[in-house]
Protein backbone atom coordinates (compact mmCIF):
# COMPACT_ATOMS: atom_id res chain seq x y z
CA UNK A 1 0.00 0.00 0.00
CA UNK A 2 1.08 3.71 -0.96
CA UNK A 3 0.40 7.13 -0.31
CA UNK A 4 1.33 10.26 -1.27
CA UNK A 5 2.66 13.20 1.36
CA UNK A 6 3.43 16.05 -0.18
CA UNK A 7 6.60 15.21 -2.25
CA UNK A 8 7.01 11.98 -0.40
CA UNK A 9 5.78 8.47 -0.62
CA UNK A 10 4.85 6.43 2.10
CA UNK A 11 4.92 2.49 1.50
CA UNK A 12 3.54 -0.29 3.65
CA UNK A 13 5.17 -3.75 2.50
CA UNK A 14 5.13 -7.35 3.82
CA UNK A 15 9.00 -8.64 4.16
CA UNK A 16 12.20 -9.01 5.41
CA UNK A 17 13.72 -5.16 5.99
CA UNK A 18 17.75 -6.57 5.12
CA UNK A 19 16.94 -7.02 1.63
CA UNK A 20 15.95 -3.29 1.31
CA UNK A 21 17.91 -1.20 -1.34
CA UNK A 22 16.71 2.45 0.78
CA UNK A 23 19.52 5.05 1.54
CA UNK A 24 19.08 3.21 5.04
CA UNK A 25 17.40 1.02 7.49
CA UNK A 26 16.55 1.09 11.08
CA UNK A 27 17.14 -1.64 13.30
CA UNK A 28 15.09 -2.00 16.50
CA UNK A 29 18.26 -2.01 19.26
CA UNK A 30 19.36 -2.07 22.60
CA UNK A 31 20.80 1.15 24.76
CA UNK A 32 23.45 -1.35 24.84
CA UNK A 33 23.53 -1.46 20.95
CA UNK A 34 24.76 -5.04 21.43
CA UNK A 35 23.03 -6.87 19.12
CA UNK A 36 19.93 -9.29 19.81
CA UNK A 37 17.07 -11.32 18.33
CA UNK A 38 14.37 -10.59 16.19
CA UNK A 39 15.44 -7.29 13.88
CA UNK A 40 18.32 -6.32 15.59
CA UNK A 41 19.84 -10.39 15.38
CA UNK A 42 18.88 -10.23 10.89
CA UNK A 43 20.57 -7.07 10.52
CA UNK A 44 23.68 -8.00 12.23
CA UNK A 45 23.70 -11.85 10.71
CA UNK A 46 23.61 -9.87 7.54
CA UNK A 47 25.16 -6.81 7.52
CA UNK A 48 28.43 -8.71 8.97
CA UNK A 49 30.66 -7.63 11.81
CA UNK A 50 31.85 -4.11 10.71
CA UNK A 51 28.32 -3.38 11.98
CA UNK A 52 28.65 -4.36 15.57
CA UNK A 53 32.84 -2.82 15.51
CA UNK A 54 30.99 0.32 14.55
CA UNK A 55 28.31 0.10 17.30
CA UNK A 56 31.06 -0.64 19.97
CA UNK A 57 33.23 1.89 19.29
CA UNK A 58 29.24 4.30 19.74
CA UNK A 59 29.23 2.63 22.88
CA UNK A 60 25.55 2.71 23.25
CA UNK A 61 22.08 4.66 23.11
CA UNK A 62 19.42 6.13 25.28
CA UNK A 63 15.71 4.94 24.89
CA UNK A 64 13.81 7.48 22.06
CA UNK A 65 17.27 8.60 20.49
CA UNK A 66 19.23 7.25 17.35
CA UNK A 67 22.56 6.43 16.05
CA UNK A 68 24.42 5.72 12.45
CA UNK A 69 26.51 3.62 11.21
CA UNK A 70 27.38 2.04 7.57
CA UNK A 71 25.64 -0.66 6.71
CA UNK A 72 28.23 -3.39 6.17
CA UNK A 73 27.12 -6.16 3.87
CA UNK A 74 23.57 -4.76 3.45
CA UNK A 75 22.35 -3.51 0.23
CA UNK A 76 21.49 -0.13 2.27
CA UNK A 77 24.44 2.27 2.78
CA UNK A 78 23.30 2.52 6.30
CA UNK A 79 21.83 1.86 9.63
CA UNK A 80 19.95 3.82 11.95
CA UNK A 81 20.02 2.16 15.02
CA UNK A 82 17.47 3.29 17.37
CA UNK A 83 15.90 1.87 20.89
CA UNK A 84 12.03 1.75 21.36
CA UNK A 85 10.54 1.94 24.75
CA UNK A 86 9.68 -1.83 26.49
CA UNK A 87 5.96 -1.74 27.28
CA UNK A 88 4.94 -1.63 30.45
CA UNK A 89 1.41 -1.36 30.95
CA UNK A 90 1.41 1.93 29.36
CA UNK A 91 2.37 4.06 32.22
CA UNK A 92 5.70 4.72 31.82
CA UNK A 93 5.79 7.25 29.17
CA UNK A 94 6.18 4.49 26.55
CA UNK A 95 3.90 6.41 23.90
CA UNK A 96 6.27 9.12 23.62
CA UNK A 97 9.16 7.26 23.86
CA UNK A 98 8.40 5.32 21.01
CA UNK A 99 7.22 8.58 19.20
CA UNK A 100 10.44 9.84 19.31
CA UNK A 101 12.76 7.04 18.40
CA UNK A 102 11.07 7.76 15.11
CA UNK A 103 11.24 11.16 15.37
CA UNK A 104 15.44 10.90 15.96
CA UNK A 105 15.60 8.22 12.88
CA UNK A 106 13.93 10.68 10.66
CA UNK A 107 15.88 13.49 12.04
CA UNK A 108 19.20 11.46 11.40
CA UNK A 109 18.14 10.87 7.98
CA UNK A 110 17.76 14.19 7.28
CA UNK A 111 21.08 15.04 8.65
CA UNK A 112 22.87 12.58 6.72
CA UNK A 113 21.20 13.42 3.62
CA UNK A 114 19.32 10.45 3.25
CA UNK A 115 16.39 10.40 0.87
CA UNK A 116 15.09 6.86 1.80
CA UNK A 117 14.54 4.85 4.76
CA UNK A 118 13.09 1.71 5.71
CA UNK A 119 11.19 0.60 9.49
CA UNK A 120 10.54 -2.51 10.96
CA UNK A 121 7.55 -2.09 13.63
CA UNK A 122 9.91 -0.60 16.63
CA UNK A 123 9.23 -1.91 20.22
CA UNK A 124 6.48 -4.41 19.24
CA UNK A 125 8.43 -8.15 19.42
CA UNK A 126 10.48 -8.59 22.03
CA UNK A 127 9.73 -5.53 23.43
CA UNK A 128 6.10 -6.12 23.65
CA UNK A 129 4.31 -2.94 22.53
CA UNK A 130 0.74 -3.86 20.94
CA UNK A 131 0.50 -3.25 17.71
CA UNK A 132 -2.13 -1.37 16.67
CA UNK A 133 -0.59 1.30 18.99
CA UNK A 134 2.45 0.99 17.93
CA UNK A 135 1.68 1.59 14.18
CA UNK A 136 -0.51 4.52 15.12
CA UNK A 137 2.44 5.95 16.57
CA UNK A 138 4.91 5.06 13.88
CA UNK A 139 2.27 5.80 10.86
CA UNK A 140 1.35 9.27 12.59
CA UNK A 141 4.95 10.54 13.46
CA UNK A 142 6.39 9.78 9.82
CA UNK A 143 3.23 11.53 8.17
CA UNK A 144 3.70 14.66 10.56
CA UNK A 145 7.64 14.84 9.64
CA UNK A 146 7.15 14.04 6.04
CA UNK A 147 4.48 17.00 6.00
CA UNK A 148 7.07 19.42 7.51
CA UNK A 149 10.22 17.94 5.36
CA UNK A 150 10.32 17.58 1.79
CA UNK A 151 14.21 16.21 1.95
CA UNK A 152 13.15 12.69 2.68
CA UNK A 153 11.06 11.54 -0.42
CA UNK A 154 10.76 7.58 0.39
CA UNK A 155 9.64 5.92 4.05
CA UNK A 156 9.02 2.58 3.92
CA UNK A 157 7.65 0.41 6.88
CA UNK A 158 8.85 -3.08 6.34
CA UNK A 159 6.38 -5.58 8.12
CA UNK A 160 7.76 -9.15 8.82
CA UNK A 161 4.55 -11.17 9.36
CA UNK A 162 1.08 -10.73 7.53
CA UNK A 163 -0.64 -9.82 10.72
CA UNK A 164 1.28 -6.72 11.46
CA UNK A 165 1.52 -5.81 7.48
CA UNK A 166 -2.67 -6.17 8.14
CA UNK A 167 -2.36 -4.01 11.46
CA UNK A 168 -0.52 -1.14 9.64
CA UNK A 169 -2.80 -1.16 6.87
CA UNK A 170 -6.00 -0.65 9.55
CA UNK A 171 -4.07 2.18 11.11
CA UNK A 172 -2.92 4.08 7.93
CA UNK A 173 -6.97 3.70 7.03
CA UNK A 174 -8.50 5.08 9.90
CA UNK A 175 -5.02 8.28 9.36
CA UNK A 176 -6.36 9.25 6.29
N1 LIG B 1 12.65 -7.63 8.93
C1 LIG B 1 11.62 -6.84 9.36
N2 LIG B 1 11.06 -6.98 10.57
C2 LIG B 1 11.54 -7.95 11.37
C3 LIG B 1 12.60 -8.80 11.01
C4 LIG B 1 13.16 -8.60 9.72
N3 LIG B 1 14.17 -9.35 9.26
N4 LIG B 1 12.84 -9.66 12.03
C5 LIG B 1 11.94 -9.38 13.00
N5 LIG B 1 11.16 -8.35 12.62
P1 LIG B 1 12.07 -7.01 17.68
P2 LIG B 1 11.82 -4.83 19.65
C6 LIG B 1 10.04 -7.69 13.31
O1 LIG B 1 11.86 -8.05 18.72
O2 LIG B 1 10.47 -5.32 20.04
C7 LIG B 1 16.31 -7.35 20.13
O3 LIG B 1 16.84 -8.46 20.80
C8 LIG B 1 9.37 -8.44 14.44
O4 LIG B 1 8.48 -9.41 13.93
O5 LIG B 1 13.12 -7.25 16.64
O6 LIG B 1 12.02 -3.37 19.42
C9 LIG B 1 17.10 -6.08 20.41
O7 LIG B 1 18.46 -6.33 20.62
C10 LIG B 1 8.65 -7.29 15.15
O8 LIG B 1 7.43 -7.02 14.48
O9 LIG B 1 12.40 -5.56 18.32
C11 LIG B 1 16.43 -5.53 21.63
O10 LIG B 1 16.97 -6.11 22.81
C12 LIG B 1 9.59 -6.10 14.94
O11 LIG B 1 10.52 -6.51 13.93
C13 LIG B 1 14.99 -5.95 21.47
O12 LIG B 1 15.01 -7.10 20.62
C14 LIG B 1 10.34 -5.67 16.18
O13 LIG B 1 10.67 -6.81 16.97
C15 LIG B 1 14.15 -4.90 20.80
O14 LIG B 1 12.82 -5.31 20.78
Amino acid sequence: MEQHINASTLILTCGDITKETTDAIINAANNRLAGGGGVDGAIHRTGGPTIMKECRKIGGCPTGKAVITTGGNLKAKYVIHTVGPRYQEGTRNEAALLKSAYLESLKLASKKNLKSVAFPAISTGVYGYPLNEAANIALQTTIDYLKEHQDITLVKFVLYDQNSYNIFIEELKKIR
